[in-house]
């Protein structure tokens, strides 16, 4: 399983080996955070706490909306600031899990440039900076880096942590199932005996608020078929983290290779674009959907972006959003195709 070499230091005991023992590190998650972001930052808090004696904070933008998400940050008990209140001067050392410098998706303030960055998404132009960068494209779920270095190094994984990682590990890649690799593979079969199986099925069993309902109303009412695309919108969201969630579901339909979802948040547009065809990069896709707009990428068949709008008209927003749909269609090869309701509009 081991991917360094047994004589030659990885990144991150290179990182500790020039981390002034008993320091502050600050991780940074990404925003809206995922299952993914969460555990990485609480699995490298551990790392730090016995490799770097370090006193960490981890520290998040945006909101945890996810009802499984939130429930998993209260169950397992995981403190998390967010990066607002963070005093960034107090740190030794700034460290990234899940994203990378200036991507778009996270609030580490430009200027600042993290010491170490572990993720699994391409890297971006500003991760040439960045001192410690460990980036591993054929790993599902960056918990799966975080998780390989603890059984590497012997560390003593706890019940909560394990939980953690395993949730991680198995919604990142839908269990198992999308964008795995067999390291994704080893690192589920060696956590699950460590983990707390009760509280696993809390979090993923979690009770939604109301709201939900109503957004899914509104996606289900807004969602338009062309061929085998899925294209939806939802107009107002209590938190970002819905789109996502709602472009999964959507992927569920029979026949149904392509998902873009799109709703609004405080001021900025997210995308959300899901596939099962293998012969096109999602991440790619949605790269050139929000090029000169926003910021967005992802992978083979994830991905996400962000297009601010914050000095935009209603009609100006409407106008962009139609603009996407029609752009999004033409890279996928579905620009002929007629809109056909998910839903008719008399069984709505
Ligand atoms: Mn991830």
């Amino acid at each position: 399983m081991s991917r360094t070499n047994a004589h030659e230091s990885s990144v991150i005991e290179s990182f500790f080996d020039d981390f002034p023992q008993g320091g502050n590190l600050l991780i940074v998650a990404h925003n809206h955070p995922d299952p993914d972001t969460i555990a990485s930052a609480a699995a490298l808090l551990e790392i730090a706490k016995i490799l770097g004696k370090a006193k960490t904070t981890i520290a998040y933008g945006g909101v945890i909306g996810r009802a499984e998400n939130a429930n998993m940050v209260k169950y397992l008990k995981l403190r998390l600031t967010p990066i607002d209140r963070v005093d960034f001067k107090k740190y030794d050392r700034i460290a990234m899990v899940d994203t990378q410098p200036q991507t778009g998706n996270n609030d580490l303030p430009a200027p600042l440039v993290p010491d170490l960055v572990i993720d699994h998404h391409p890297k971006n132009k500003n991760s040439s900076k960045v001192k410690f960068l460990d980036i591993r494209l054929d790993y599902g779920a960056t918990a799966s880096i975080l998780a390989e270095y603890m059984f590497q190094f012997d560390l003593p994984i706890g019940k909560n942590l394990a939980t953690a990682l395993l949730y991680a590990i198995k919604s990142e890649t839908q269990d198992l199932g999308r964008e795995t690799f067999d390291v994704d593979v080893d690192c589920y079969r060696q956590l699950f005996p460590l983990a707390n199986k009760k509280l696993l099925s809390k979090i993923i069993h979690a009770q939604v608020p109301r709201s939900y309902f109503a957004r899914l109303q509104q996606a289900l009412r807004n969602a338009k078929l062309y061929g085998n695309a899925v294209i939806t919108r939802i107009k107002m969201m209590e938190a970002p983290d819905i789109v996502p969630e709602i472009a999964d579901l959507m992927l569920k339909m029979e026949g149904a290779a392509w998902v873009l979802c799109m709703g609004q948040y405080n001021e900025a547009i997210y995308l959300s674009i899901r596939t099962t065809n293998t012969r096109k990069d999602a991440g790619k896709v949605m790269k050139k959907l929000v090029r000169g707009k926003g910021k967005g990428g992802g992978h083979m068949q994830i991905a996400g972006g962000r297009i601010p709008v914050a000095d935009m008209e209603p009609w100006e927003i409407q106008e962009l959003k139609d603009a996407l749909q029609i752009k999004f269609l033409k890279y996928i090869g579905k620009e002929k195709e007629v809109g056909q309701d998910l839903i008719a509009k008399d069984a709505q």
